[in-house]
């Protein structure tokens, strides 16, 4: 069956749009300036739905252009525009037949943005894709999230279904032309008989179009992270991608203006790409359909690495590595390996590449001649003391074939071994995998019915002290290794710790608590603060080696997030060596 997922895999990156009434509102009600993210102003500020309605008198579009919109996607290195047809406000942006609350009824201009920008898409050669708000609806009665025009106890769902979901998914993937998917968003209240039901409409009117991200009992096509969230690891089992905003809103906000740098903006889609996740990018356009500058300004700065950069992100998969370091990573093609740097160091070396690397180049000065020297399973690359380009520095190799790597996570020249969380599939009671994955062992539920899990490459949910996670790791010489915990704290809060942990590795344990004592820095560490902490120092002997980690304590009020785990040599032994 040829997998129509492809496309979108190869196209790695897109453009999401948040646009709708709340755009008019700029961030501002009653003159002042409001909370949280732009689009759920209706909603946080209670307007009565017969004012928020007269908001579609300033949607004038006067300055929308759907082809300036494609062209600057498409400089940016996207493949796709995914555009609210109707976000949770309820007020379509196109012209729908089965409810009045839409742009052309109510807008001045009489355009339908929608099939404008369906247009440019299809002469620009990108896919065009929609996002629909299933469930949350402010302007339907029978919907949810108004509960201040409407009465929840009196909601009907069914008729909500029935009246506008159906019938505007009908509009929407007849009147558009080809929908390359569809993302749907917070599911409440539907079954999963009914929800299947939305599945099959969008099929039967559509077959290619594919179901993302949130349409909810996990009949998605795939999977959606937190927004702005940053996976931990490679996550191979399923395909993910994460939503990102390019300030802190989706909706156009005026006053707004903490944006992304391009360097931060490259530095994430080439680390999502290595761990196989899409990168969904928002922009926010003005009422009259201006994207703001600041936009403008990250996207072409981003555009300008991908001009020379495109080969190492787009039509690649994730990193063949069992595990990266903390300052590079890696994507692959055929027989291209891609590494990445953070910080450009004039030295690279790693190790757990089994390949012969028949050639080394910068995309960003290829002329330059690379040192290249692989030596007891170590690659060591030579390079110019200046990055050539600015941003994540890029080093192409060419391998004898496809790449292959260590199964196991190996000691790297800096004395680290780096252990990730895959989301393996959870069998409790089960050997640890041979695949540098975690496994978790979550014997029952904890009280509020959760169970330890694996999410985003990230161990979360961990309440119970019988629960415990393993690593294999593939030591080669003997040595004392400081055992690092790294954990997250809440979106935007505070790292917490306090937990006590007990780390075991060939029959020597460690306890402590964490204390967070070391920085960690990362594109995932933005929105989410993560800290490490030592639990102490192990003498390890050589050989095939498993670390189990359990919790004896818990914090109150705070989610145990394991990120990551680094065991790494302690300098005396170095120069012992
Ligand atoms: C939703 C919307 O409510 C929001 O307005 C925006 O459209 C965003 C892209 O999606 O918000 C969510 C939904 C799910 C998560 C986070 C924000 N989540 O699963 O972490």
């Amino acid at each position: 069956m040829a997998d129509k997922l492809q496309w979108w895999r190869d196209n790695r990156f897109g453009m999401f749009v948040h646009w709708g009434m709340y755009a008019a509102t700029e961030g501002y009600w009653n003159g002042q300036e409001t909370e949280g993210i732009g689009e759920w102003i209706q909603n946080r500020e209670k307007i009565p739905l017969a004012e928020y309605r007269k908001l579609a008198a300033q949607m004038t579009l006067s300055e929308y252009d759907a082809d300036e919109w494609v062209a600057l996607a498409k400089r940016a290195g996207m493949g796709h525009i995914v555009i609210t047809a109707k976000h949770h406000e309820g007020f379509a942006m196109y012209d729908s037949a089965c409810s009045d609350y839409n742009i052309v009824q109510l807008g001045p201009s009489g355009r339908d943005p929608l099939a404008e920008l369906s247009a440019a898409c299809q002469r620009g050669g990108i896919r065009f894709c929609i996002y629909y708000s299933h469930c949350l609806d402010f302007a339907h009665p029978h919907a949810y999230g108004n509960a201040w025009d409407f009465d929840p106890e009196q909601i009907e769902m069914e008729r909500y279904v029935e009246e506008k979901l159906k019938p505007q998914l009908r509009e929407l993937l007849t009147n558009y032309g080809p929908v390359g998917l569809i993302w749907f968003d917070m599911p409440r209240g539907l079954s999963e008989a009914g929800t299947q039901d939305l599945r099959d409409l969008v099929h039967e009117l559509q077959p290619n179009c594919i179901i993302g991200a949130r349409l909810g009992y996990h009949l998605e096509d795939y999977h959606s992270l937190g927004d702005n969230e940053l996976p931990c690891c490679v996550l191979r089992e399923a395909d993910w991608e994460t939503p990102a905003t390019l300030n802190d809103t989706w909706g156009y906000k005026r006053d707004d203006q903490n944006w992304k740098t391009p360097a931060e903006l490259v530095e994430s889609l080439a680390e999502l790409a290595a761990c196989d996740v899409n990168y969904l990018l928002n922009i926010g356009p003005t009422a009259s359909g201006r994207i703001p500058d600041g936009s403008v300004q990250a996207l072409e700065g981003l555009g300008e690495w991908m001009a020379v950069h495109r080969e190492s992100v787009i039509g690649t998969q994730g990193s063949p590595f069992a595990s990266h370091g903390d300052n590079w990573f890696a994507t692959q093609r055929d027989d291209k390996l891609y590494l990445f740097q953070r910080d450009w160091q004039p030295q690279l070396s790693l190790r757990g590449l089994t390949n012969d690397v028949v050639k080394a180049s910068l995309p960003g000065a290829p002329t330059v001649e690379l040192g290249l020297r692989q030596a007891d399973g170590c690659l060591h690359l030579q390079l110019p003391d200046a990055a050539p380009t600015p941003f994540t520095g890029v080093i192409e190799l060419t391998l004898d074939g496809r790449p292959e790597c260590a199964p196991l996570p190996v000691e790297q020249p800096d004395g680290c071994i780096y252990l990730t969380s895959q989301p393996d599939q959870v069998e409790p009671g089960s050997a640890p995998p041979g695949n540098a994955g975690a496994e978790a062992i979550a014997t029952e539920l904890a009280e509020d019915g959760r169970a330890l899990e694996i999410h985003g490459g990230r161990a979360c949910n961990w309440r119970r002290s019988d629960d415990k996670l393993c690593w294999q790791f593939d030591l080669e010489t003997a040595g004392r290794f400081a055992v690092i915990v790294r954990t997250r704290g809440p979106k935007y809060g505070e790292w917490i710790g306090g937990e006590v942990l007990r780390a075991t590795i060939g029959g020597q344990s460690l306890e402590a608590e964490l204390q967070g004592e070391e920085a960690v820095n990362k594109p995932r560490t933005r929105y989410f603060p993560e800290r490490g902490s030592s639990l102490g120092t192990l003498s390890l002997q050589p050989g095939k080696l498993t670390l189990e980690l359990s919790a004896l304590r818990f914090t109150d009020g705070a989610d145990l997030s394991l990120c990551e785990i680094v065991l790494r040599r302690k300098p005396e032994d170095e120069q012992r060596a």
